[in-house]
């Protein structure tokens, strides 16, 4: 079995992952600064194919501008040495207290300004580096009371932001196309856009729609209790699915942002196989942090096992869809008749209605009788899944 990864894999990293310091709100930092050199060397060497980085994990905020070259100098020296391709950029709208409320949706009409500025800048450099996606997680848009928004004027603002943006991209000819990443709560109380059903619904109302789809993350999902691989699978069928964040989360709480596969495992195993046979060949990008208790070896360890996790189930997810077995039982669970539309090529509703075989002459009873055989199938991918079938 091939455990090590390569180019074709399409592997990606956030700067900030690998470089989180591990501060938490309740302690300080257990790991020191990651150059970002040091990081692409590193992702490099563990066989990742792309990095992807907020702008001030490259260039701190406030640099003057022969600083800020300077590193992006520096960054793209060590890509061309490498070889890692920068697939996606984002912008940090969220750490700075300028964003407390938040940043296309703060109140402070200055601050919205100064937000589409800071996009804009870094969309300058993502095209520059080759990036083709442009993420925007807005996990400052939000609030923790709701008398401090009205949510439709700050709808209205959002999407004035992403129309905006996404004018820019158009006006600059770049090949970019936006993410939007959503996430229920956390930093705010509540955030806007807070799961792929809303952020769907509210691609739908813009401007430049074509160029707006998901980037949706694993735990946000299901930190909401929603089950990621349905999200996923309307994302594709949307033709929205532009980028995804993969880790691991257990359930409704915090954002664990765990190793991909170390939370529900079950839902991994289906989301891999959706993705390697759901036609999606955009970056599987891991969006983790290493846990706080490792030391630098521990962060090397943490990435390298996201990339094995993925590739453990794509095997099991293959060998899953190669089993004679397995063929047989979604055949038995009737699974292809989902294909079949329900109406037959050119039937009308004249048909429809005369079709007695469809109601008069149906037996209802008979067909409640039928079993659907979802033990038989479920079992089949959880042995796959352990390697055992
Ligand atoms: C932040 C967040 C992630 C987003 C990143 C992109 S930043 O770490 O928790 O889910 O993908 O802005
Ligand atoms: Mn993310
Ligand atoms: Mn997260």
């Amino acid at each position: 079995m091939a455990l090590q990864p390569v180019a074709e894999d399409k592997f990606s990293f956030g700067l900030w992952t690998v470089g989180w310091r591990a501060i938490d709100p309740f302690g300080e930092a257990t790991r020191p600064p990651l150059d970002a050199v040091e990081a692409v060397n590193r992702l490099a060497e563990l066989g990742a194919w792309g990095v992807t980085f907020h702008d001030d994990d490259l260039i701190p905020f406030g640099s003057e501008d022969s600083e800020r070259q300077r590193r992006i100098q520096r960054f793209r020296a060590a890509l061309e040495a490498t070889g890692l391709v920068v697939p996606m950029a984002t912008t940090n709208l969220f750490a700075h207290p300028v964003f407390k409320d938040g940043a296309l949706t703060s109140n402070d009409r200055e601050v919205r300004r100064f937000a589409l500025r800071k996009v804009m800048r870094n969309m300058d450099l993502a095209a520059e580096l080759g990036a083709t996606t442009y993420v925007l997680w807005g996990g400052r848009e939000g609030s923790e009371t709701d008398a401090a928004k009205d949510v439709r004027a700050a709808l209205d603002r959002y999407r004035e932001g992403i129309d905006t943006l996404a004018g820019y991209v158009l006006e600059q000819g770049y090949q970019l196309r936006l993410a939007l990443e959503p996430k229920p709560n956390e930093p705010r109380g509540d955030i806007f856009l807070p799961t792929v059903g809303h952020a769907l619904a509210f691609i739908s109302t813009l401007e430049h729609q074509e160029l707006v789809g998901l980037n949706p993350e694993v735990g946000h999902e299901q930190m909401a209790g929603l089950n990621f691989v349905h999200g996923i699978g309307q994302a594709l069928w949307q033709g929205k699915l532009f980028h995804i964040d993969l880790n691991g989360q257990r359930g409704p709480r915090y954002d664990q942002d765990l190793i991909f596969g170390h939370g529900d495992v079950l839902s991994a195993f289906f989301l891999v196989d959706l993705l390697e046979h759901g036609g999606y060949e955009g970056p599987r990008h891991f969006d983790f942090k290493p846990p706080r208790t490792e030391d630098i070896d521990g962060v090397w360890a943490s990435a390298a096992a996201n990339m094995r996790s993925y590739l453990l189930l794509r095997e099991r997810a293959r060998a899953f869809r190669a089993d004679p077995r397995v063929r047989e039982a979604l055949e038995a669970s009737r699974v292809p008749q989902l294909s079949v539309p329900t109406l037959a090529e050119g039937e009308t509703l004249a048909d429809l209605r005369a079709d007695r075989s469809a109601f008069e002459d149906f037996d209802p009873d008979a067909a409640a009788r039928r079993g659907y055989g979802y033990a038989t199938l479920s079992q089949l991918a959880f042995e796959h899944l352990l390697g055992e079938a």
